[in-house]
Protein backbone atom coordinates (compact mmCIF):
# COMPACT_ATOMS: atom_id res chain seq x y z
CA UNK A 1 0.00 0.00 0.00
CA UNK A 2 1.48 3.07 -0.63
CA UNK A 3 1.64 4.87 2.54
CA UNK A 4 1.61 8.64 1.13
CA UNK A 5 -1.92 8.73 0.95
CA UNK A 6 -2.66 7.42 4.37
CA UNK A 7 -3.77 9.89 7.26
CA UNK A 8 -1.81 10.65 10.48
CA UNK A 9 -4.15 8.52 12.73
CA UNK A 10 -3.55 5.53 10.32
CA UNK A 11 -0.03 5.50 9.78
CA UNK A 12 0.24 6.10 13.72
CA UNK A 13 -1.03 2.36 13.66
CA UNK A 14 0.44 0.29 10.61
CA UNK A 15 3.31 2.26 9.63
CA UNK A 16 6.75 0.35 9.01
CA UNK A 17 5.43 -3.24 10.52
CA UNK A 18 4.19 -6.22 8.00
CA UNK A 19 2.68 -8.95 10.21
CA UNK A 20 3.36 -11.57 7.38
CA UNK A 21 6.82 -10.87 8.18
CA UNK A 22 6.41 -11.81 11.81
CA UNK A 23 4.53 -15.10 11.92
CA UNK A 24 0.98 -12.81 11.78
CA UNK A 25 1.94 -11.39 15.09
CA UNK A 26 -0.65 -8.16 15.10
CA UNK A 27 1.39 -6.60 17.79
CA UNK A 28 4.80 -6.07 16.91
CA UNK A 29 6.93 -8.53 18.44
CA UNK A 30 9.55 -7.44 21.24
CA UNK A 31 13.38 -8.65 20.49
CA UNK A 32 15.08 -8.16 23.79
CA UNK A 33 17.62 -9.45 22.59
CA UNK A 34 21.66 -8.10 22.50
CA UNK A 35 22.99 -10.44 19.85
CA UNK A 36 22.40 -12.18 16.73
CA UNK A 37 23.55 -15.47 15.45
CA UNK A 38 25.59 -16.04 12.08
CA UNK A 39 24.98 -18.79 10.20
CA UNK A 40 28.47 -18.48 9.08
CA UNK A 41 31.99 -16.80 9.75
CA UNK A 42 31.94 -15.54 6.22
CA UNK A 43 28.32 -14.21 7.11
CA UNK A 44 29.23 -12.67 10.05
CA UNK A 45 32.15 -10.56 7.77
CA UNK A 46 29.57 -9.97 5.29
CA UNK A 47 27.47 -8.13 7.53
CA UNK A 48 30.25 -6.10 9.25
CA UNK A 49 31.31 -5.28 5.84
CA UNK A 50 28.10 -3.94 4.92
CA UNK A 51 27.85 -6.36 1.57
CA UNK A 52 25.05 -8.24 3.14
CA UNK A 53 22.31 -6.71 5.14
CA UNK A 54 20.97 -8.30 8.67
CA UNK A 55 21.16 -7.57 12.06
CA UNK A 56 24.98 -7.76 13.75
CA UNK A 57 24.34 -6.24 18.04
CA UNK A 58 21.67 -4.65 19.29
CA UNK A 59 23.45 -1.14 19.29
CA UNK A 60 23.71 -1.31 15.80
CA UNK A 61 19.99 -2.08 15.49
CA UNK A 62 17.42 -4.19 16.62
CA UNK A 63 14.04 -5.32 14.49
CA UNK A 64 11.60 -3.80 17.31
CA UNK A 65 13.46 -0.84 17.78
CA UNK A 66 13.50 -0.43 13.72
CA UNK A 67 9.58 -0.84 13.62
CA UNK A 68 9.59 2.73 15.98
CA UNK A 69 12.45 4.27 13.38
CA UNK A 70 10.24 3.55 10.35
CA UNK A 71 6.97 4.60 11.52
CA UNK A 72 8.61 8.17 12.97
CA UNK A 73 10.33 8.84 9.52
CA UNK A 74 6.71 8.13 7.76
CA UNK A 75 5.24 10.48 10.67
CA UNK A 76 7.55 13.46 10.55
CA UNK A 77 7.56 13.31 6.93
CA UNK A 78 11.29 12.10 6.84
CA UNK A 79 13.76 9.59 5.02
CA UNK A 80 15.28 7.88 8.04
CA UNK A 81 15.35 8.03 11.99
CA UNK A 82 17.53 7.06 14.79
CA UNK A 83 15.94 6.12 18.66
CA UNK A 84 18.06 6.91 21.40
CA UNK A 85 17.80 6.34 24.85
CA UNK A 86 16.65 10.24 26.29
CA UNK A 87 15.83 12.99 24.66
CA UNK A 88 19.21 14.09 25.47
CA UNK A 89 20.71 11.32 23.88
CA UNK A 90 19.31 12.58 20.61
CA UNK A 91 20.35 16.13 20.98
CA UNK A 92 23.68 15.54 21.79
CA UNK A 93 23.88 13.35 18.94
CA UNK A 94 23.01 15.23 16.41
CA UNK A 95 25.03 18.33 17.61
CA UNK A 96 27.88 15.91 17.59
CA UNK A 97 27.81 14.80 14.46
CA UNK A 98 26.96 18.68 13.01
CA UNK A 99 29.69 20.66 14.67
CA UNK A 100 33.23 20.66 15.75
CA UNK A 101 35.72 22.70 17.24
CA UNK A 102 35.39 26.23 16.66
CA UNK A 103 31.84 26.37 14.72
CA UNK A 104 29.25 28.74 16.40
CA UNK A 105 25.10 27.50 17.04
CA UNK A 106 22.57 29.70 16.96
CA UNK A 107 19.93 28.76 18.99
CA UNK A 108 16.18 30.38 19.43
CA UNK A 109 15.54 32.74 22.27
CA UNK A 110 14.96 29.95 25.05
CA UNK A 111 15.44 26.22 24.97
CA UNK A 112 15.36 23.42 27.56
CA UNK A 113 17.17 23.57 30.38
CA UNK A 114 19.55 20.34 29.95
CA UNK A 115 19.93 21.61 26.24
CA UNK A 116 21.11 24.62 27.48
CA UNK A 117 23.23 22.75 29.82
CA UNK A 118 25.11 20.40 27.36
CA UNK A 119 25.87 23.30 24.90
CA UNK A 120 27.76 25.17 27.56
CA UNK A 121 29.69 21.93 28.01
CA UNK A 122 30.61 22.00 24.16
CA UNK A 123 31.31 25.87 24.98
CA UNK A 124 33.75 25.30 27.59
CA UNK A 125 35.28 21.69 26.14
CA UNK A 126 35.64 22.70 22.54
CA UNK A 127 35.55 25.97 22.09
CA UNK A 128 32.19 25.12 20.09
CA UNK A 129 29.80 28.57 21.08
CA UNK A 130 26.36 29.56 20.41
CA UNK A 131 23.88 32.47 20.90
CA UNK A 132 20.29 32.69 21.41
CA UNK A 133 18.30 35.17 20.13
CA UNK A 134 14.99 35.96 19.28
CA UNK A 135 13.75 34.29 15.51
CA UNK A 136 10.21 36.56 14.58
CA UNK A 137 12.29 37.79 11.32
CA UNK A 138 14.79 36.75 8.36
CA UNK A 139 16.35 40.01 9.64
CA UNK A 140 17.03 38.74 13.10
CA UNK A 141 18.12 35.97 12.04
CA UNK A 142 20.62 36.86 9.45
CA UNK A 143 21.93 39.58 11.42
CA UNK A 144 23.48 36.79 14.03
CA UNK A 145 24.71 34.68 11.69
CA UNK A 146 28.81 34.62 11.92
CA UNK A 147 31.66 32.86 9.37
CA UNK A 148 31.66 29.61 11.60
CA UNK A 149 27.91 29.54 12.25
CA UNK A 150 27.15 26.06 10.82
CA UNK A 151 23.78 25.20 12.31
CA UNK A 152 20.63 26.35 13.55
CA UNK A 153 18.78 24.94 16.51
CA UNK A 154 15.47 25.53 17.91
CA UNK A 155 12.34 24.76 19.71
CA UNK A 156 9.07 25.94 18.75
CA UNK A 157 6.86 26.64 21.18
CA UNK A 158 9.54 27.00 23.62
CA UNK A 159 9.95 25.12 26.72
CA UNK A 160 8.58 26.68 29.13
CA UNK A 161 7.55 29.88 27.77
CA UNK A 162 5.41 28.76 24.76
CA UNK A 163 6.74 31.65 22.60
CA UNK A 164 7.54 30.55 19.08
CA UNK A 165 9.96 30.42 16.62
CA UNK A 166 8.98 31.45 12.79
CA UNK A 167 10.15 28.33 10.91
CA UNK A 168 9.74 29.30 7.51
CA UNK A 169 12.06 32.04 8.34
CA UNK A 170 14.33 30.11 9.48
CA UNK A 171 14.19 27.90 6.95
CA UNK A 172 14.71 30.90 3.99
CA UNK A 173 17.91 32.25 5.98
CA UNK A 174 19.13 28.54 6.28
CA UNK A 175 19.10 27.63 2.95
CA UNK A 176 20.84 31.41 1.66
CA UNK A 177 23.55 30.77 4.04
CA UNK A 178 24.00 26.84 3.93
CA UNK A 179 23.18 26.29 7.37
CA UNK A 180 21.70 23.24 8.96
CA UNK A 181 18.54 23.67 10.70
CA UNK A 182 17.46 21.04 13.21
CA UNK A 183 14.01 21.68 15.54
CA UNK A 184 12.77 20.26 18.52
CA UNK A 185 9.57 19.50 17.84
CA UNK A 186 8.71 17.45 21.89
CA UNK A 187 6.02 20.25 22.32
CA UNK A 188 3.72 19.49 19.64
CA UNK A 189 4.63 15.93 18.44
CA UNK A 190 4.53 15.10 14.77
CA UNK A 191 1.15 15.05 14.95
CA UNK A 192 0.54 18.93 15.42
CA UNK A 193 3.59 19.94 13.36
CA UNK A 194 6.35 19.08 10.65
CA UNK A 195 9.19 21.32 10.76
CA UNK A 196 11.10 18.99 7.60
CA UNK A 197 7.97 20.07 5.26
CA UNK A 198 8.98 23.72 6.11
CA UNK A 199 12.48 23.39 5.50
CA UNK A 200 14.27 22.08 8.84
CA UNK A 201 17.13 19.10 7.98
CA UNK A 202 16.08 17.38 11.06
CA UNK A 203 13.90 16.94 13.63
CA UNK A 204 14.78 16.05 17.52
CA UNK A 205 12.38 14.56 20.27
CA UNK A 206 11.92 13.94 23.56
CA UNK A 207 9.88 11.14 22.99
CA UNK A 208 9.41 10.34 26.74
CA UNK A 209 6.51 13.57 25.98
CA UNK A 210 3.96 12.94 23.60
CA UNK A 211 5.30 9.97 21.49
CA UNK A 212 4.90 7.89 24.48
CA UNK A 213 2.49 9.58 26.61
CA UNK A 214 1.92 7.34 29.13
CA UNK A 215 4.93 8.68 31.67
CA UNK A 216 7.00 5.19 31.47
CA UNK A 217 9.75 5.44 29.31
CA UNK A 218 12.57 8.11 29.02
CA UNK A 219 13.51 8.03 25.02
CA UNK A 220 14.33 10.19 22.52
CA UNK A 221 14.68 10.03 18.36
CA UNK A 222 15.91 12.27 15.54
CA UNK A 223 14.76 12.47 12.53
CA UNK A 224 16.36 13.66 9.10
CA UNK A 225 15.35 14.12 5.07
CA UNK A 226 18.37 12.45 3.83
CA UNK A 227 18.72 8.59 4.44
CA UNK A 228 21.94 8.19 3.98
CA UNK A 229 23.23 10.69 6.75
CA UNK A 230 20.84 9.47 9.03
CA UNK A 231 22.37 5.92 8.54
CA UNK A 232 26.04 7.47 8.67
CA UNK A 233 24.90 9.17 12.27
CA UNK A 234 23.71 5.35 13.07
CA UNK A 235 27.06 3.82 12.28
CA UNK A 236 29.12 6.68 13.77
CA UNK A 237 27.99 8.67 16.50
CA UNK A 238 24.91 6.75 17.55
CA UNK A 239 26.99 3.69 17.54
CA UNK A 240 30.22 4.74 19.44
CA UNK A 241 28.89 7.26 21.77
CA UNK A 242 25.96 4.61 22.36
CA UNK A 243 23.07 6.35 23.60
CA UNK A 244 20.37 3.77 22.00
CA UNK A 245 17.11 3.38 23.28
CA UNK A 246 15.90 -0.75 24.72
CA UNK A 247 13.74 -2.80 23.00
CA UNK A 248 11.46 -3.06 25.32
CA UNK A 249 11.12 0.79 25.78
CA UNK A 250 11.06 1.26 21.81
CA UNK A 251 7.86 -1.62 22.25
CA UNK A 252 6.42 1.19 25.07
CA UNK A 253 6.78 3.76 22.51
CA UNK A 254 5.30 1.57 19.40
CA UNK A 255 1.94 0.74 21.82
CA UNK A 256 2.00 4.63 23.21
CA UNK A 257 2.14 5.87 19.65
CA UNK A 258 -0.76 4.22 18.12
CA UNK A 259 -2.67 7.13 20.19
CA UNK A 260 -1.06 9.66 19.69
CA UNK A 261 -3.71 11.61 17.38
CA UNK A 262 -6.48 11.20 19.83
CA UNK A 263 -4.34 12.02 22.69
CA UNK A 264 -3.02 15.18 21.11
CA UNK A 265 -6.88 15.91 20.05
CA UNK A 266 -8.03 15.91 23.73
CA UNK A 267 -4.86 17.47 25.60
CA UNK A 268 -5.57 20.54 22.84
CA UNK A 269 -9.11 20.55 23.57
CA UNK A 270 -8.72 20.52 27.46
CA UNK A 271 -6.20 23.09 27.42
CA UNK A 272 -8.06 25.62 24.90
CA UNK A 273 -10.50 25.00 28.53
CA UNK A 274 -7.92 25.59 30.67
CA UNK A 275 -7.01 29.13 29.00
CA UNK A 276 -10.70 30.16 28.97
CA UNK A 277 -10.87 29.50 32.53
CA UNK A 278 -7.19 30.89 33.69
CA UNK A 279 -7.68 34.05 31.83
CA UNK A 280 -10.58 34.77 34.09
CA UNK A 281 -8.62 34.28 37.30
CA UNK A 282 -7.60 37.11 39.76
CA UNK A 283 -4.26 35.62 40.87
CA UNK A 284 -3.39 34.77 37.18
CA UNK A 285 -1.55 37.51 35.43
CA UNK A 286 -0.57 36.36 32.18
CA UNK A 287 -1.60 33.05 30.18
CA UNK A 288 0.95 31.87 27.41
CA UNK A 289 -0.72 29.45 24.38
CA UNK A 290 -0.22 29.25 20.86
CA UNK A 291 -3.62 28.99 20.00
CA UNK A 292 -4.75 31.71 22.48
CA UNK A 293 -6.29 34.61 20.37
CA UNK A 294 -4.96 36.99 22.04
CA UNK A 295 -1.85 35.56 21.29
CA UNK A 296 0.45 38.05 19.03
CA UNK A 297 1.85 34.89 17.47
CA UNK A 298 -1.81 33.31 16.67
CA UNK A 299 -1.23 33.95 13.13
CA UNK A 300 2.16 32.65 13.10
CA UNK A 301 0.81 29.35 15.05
CA UNK A 302 -1.92 28.65 13.08
CA UNK A 303 0.56 29.01 9.98
CA UNK A 304 2.90 26.16 11.18
CA UNK A 305 0.95 23.94 13.91
CA UNK A 306 -2.71 22.05 13.16
CA UNK A 307 -3.61 22.68 17.21
CA UNK A 308 -2.55 24.27 19.92
CA UNK A 309 -1.15 21.30 22.18
CA UNK A 310 -1.24 20.66 25.63
CA UNK A 311 1.35 23.08 27.47
CA UNK A 312 0.10 26.17 29.08
CA UNK A 313 2.14 28.72 30.68
CA UNK A 314 1.02 31.30 33.27
CA UNK A 315 2.27 33.88 35.60
CA UNK A 316 0.48 34.16 39.04
CA UNK A 317 0.37 37.42 41.41
CA UNK A 318 2.61 36.74 44.19
CA UNK A 319 6.18 35.97 42.71
CA UNK A 320 7.77 32.47 43.36
CA UNK A 321 6.22 32.43 46.87
CA UNK A 322 2.45 32.38 45.27
CA UNK A 323 3.43 30.24 42.63
CA UNK A 324 4.59 27.65 45.52
CA UNK A 325 1.95 28.40 47.05
CA UNK A 326 -0.73 27.66 44.36
CA UNK A 327 0.88 24.06 43.35
CA UNK A 328 1.00 23.07 47.04
CA UNK A 329 -2.85 23.43 47.19
CA UNK A 330 -3.61 21.39 43.85
CA UNK A 331 -4.82 17.87 44.77
CA UNK A 332 -5.33 15.86 41.23
CA UNK A 333 -3.22 17.82 39.46
CA UNK A 334 0.88 16.93 40.37
CA UNK A 335 3.71 18.78 40.89
CA UNK A 336 6.19 17.34 38.74
CA UNK A 337 8.26 18.01 35.76
CA UNK A 338 8.12 16.55 32.08
CA UNK A 339 5.40 16.51 30.00
CA UNK A 340 2.64 15.18 27.67
CA UNK A 341 1.37 12.23 30.13
CA UNK A 342 -2.42 11.54 31.12
CA UNK A 343 -1.77 13.11 33.51
CA UNK A 344 -1.87 16.36 34.30
CA UNK A 345 1.19 17.80 35.94
CA UNK A 346 2.87 20.99 36.92
CA UNK A 347 6.07 22.92 37.33
CA UNK A 348 8.03 26.15 38.78
CA UNK A 349 10.46 26.42 35.89
CA UNK A 350 12.81 29.15 37.48
CA UNK A 351 13.44 26.07 40.17
CA UNK A 352 12.71 23.12 38.57
CA UNK A 353 13.48 22.53 34.18
CA UNK A 354 15.62 25.69 34.01
CA UNK A 355 17.13 25.88 37.53
CA UNK A 356 20.48 24.93 36.08
CA UNK A 357 20.17 28.04 33.56
CA UNK A 358 22.23 30.93 35.49
CA UNK A 359 19.25 33.79 36.58
CA UNK A 360 20.53 36.47 33.97
CA UNK A 361 20.12 33.95 31.27
CA UNK A 362 16.83 32.29 32.57
CA UNK A 363 15.25 36.07 32.54
CA UNK A 364 16.34 36.75 28.97
CA UNK A 365 14.45 33.60 28.03
CA UNK A 366 11.53 35.04 29.89
CA UNK A 367 11.24 32.27 32.53
CA UNK A 368 10.01 35.10 35.77
CA UNK A 369 9.90 33.68 38.98
CA UNK A 370 6.06 33.43 38.79
CA UNK A 371 5.74 31.19 35.48
CA UNK A 372 3.81 28.29 36.15
CA UNK A 373 3.77 25.54 33.16
CA UNK A 374 1.26 23.18 33.42
CA UNK A 375 0.96 19.87 30.87
CA UNK A 376 -2.76 19.45 30.70
CA UNK A 377 -3.74 15.21 30.65
CA UNK A 378 -6.52 13.85 29.66
CA UNK A 379 -8.80 14.05 32.84
CA UNK A 380 -12.37 15.52 32.06
CA UNK A 381 -11.37 19.48 31.92
CA UNK A 382 -14.28 20.04 34.34
CA UNK A 383 -12.50 18.28 36.89
CA UNK A 384 -9.27 20.04 36.70
CA UNK A 385 -11.37 23.29 36.87
CA UNK A 386 -12.36 22.10 39.70
CA UNK A 387 -9.14 21.61 41.29
CA UNK A 388 -7.79 25.01 40.77
CA UNK A 389 -11.07 27.15 41.82
CA UNK A 390 -10.64 25.08 45.14
CA UNK A 391 -6.89 25.95 45.00
CA UNK A 392 -7.21 29.52 43.74
CA UNK A 393 -9.73 30.03 46.82
CA UNK A 394 -7.35 28.89 49.65
CA UNK A 395 -4.03 30.98 48.04
CA UNK A 396 -6.91 33.87 47.64
CA UNK A 397 -7.47 33.53 51.18
CA UNK A 398 -3.52 33.33 52.64
CA UNK A 399 -2.70 35.95 50.33
CA UNK A 400 -5.27 38.22 51.95
CA UNK A 401 -4.44 37.17 55.37
CA UNK A 402 -0.98 38.28 54.62
CA UNK A 403 -1.84 41.69 53.42
N1 LIG B 1 13.85 18.73 24.53
C1 LIG B 1 12.81 19.28 25.19
C2 LIG B 1 12.04 20.38 24.55
C3 LIG B 1 12.47 18.81 26.45
O1 LIG B 1 11.44 19.37 27.08
C4 LIG B 1 13.25 17.78 27.04
C5 LIG B 1 12.96 17.28 28.42
C6 LIG B 1 14.32 17.25 26.33
C7 LIG B 1 14.60 17.74 25.07
C8 LIG B 1 15.18 16.14 26.89
O2 LIG B 1 14.48 14.96 26.85
P1 LIG B 1 14.73 13.72 27.86
O3 LIG B 1 16.18 13.41 27.79
O4 LIG B 1 14.30 14.14 29.21
O5 LIG B 1 13.88 12.65 27.26
N2 LIG B 1 12.10 18.10 29.14
C9 LIG B 1 11.72 17.97 30.38
C10 LIG B 1 10.87 18.88 31.02
O6 LIG B 1 10.46 19.92 30.54
N3 LIG B 1 10.60 18.45 32.22
O7 LIG B 1 11.30 17.29 32.51
C11 LIG B 1 12.07 16.91 31.35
Amino acid sequence: MNEDYLHKDTTVIHSGYDSNAHHGSLAVPLYQTSTYVFETAVQGENRFSGEEEGNIYSRLGNPTVRVLEERMTVLENGKGALAFGSGMAAVSAILVHLTKTGDHILCSRGIYGCTFGLLSIMQKKYNITHDLIRMDTEEEIEQAIRPETVCIYVETPINPTMELVNLQAVANVAKRHGLRVVVDNTFTSPYLQNPLDIGADFVVHSATKYINGHGDVIAGLLVGNDKEEIESIRMSVQKDYGGIISPFDAWLLIRGLKTLSIRMERHSSNAEKLIAYLKKQKLVEAVYYPFDVDNPQYALAKRQMLAGGGIISFTVKGGKEGAQLLMDRLSLIKIAVSLGDAETLIQHPATMTHSGVPEGERRQMGIEDSLLRLSVGLEHADDLIADFTQAFAVVEMMMTKHL
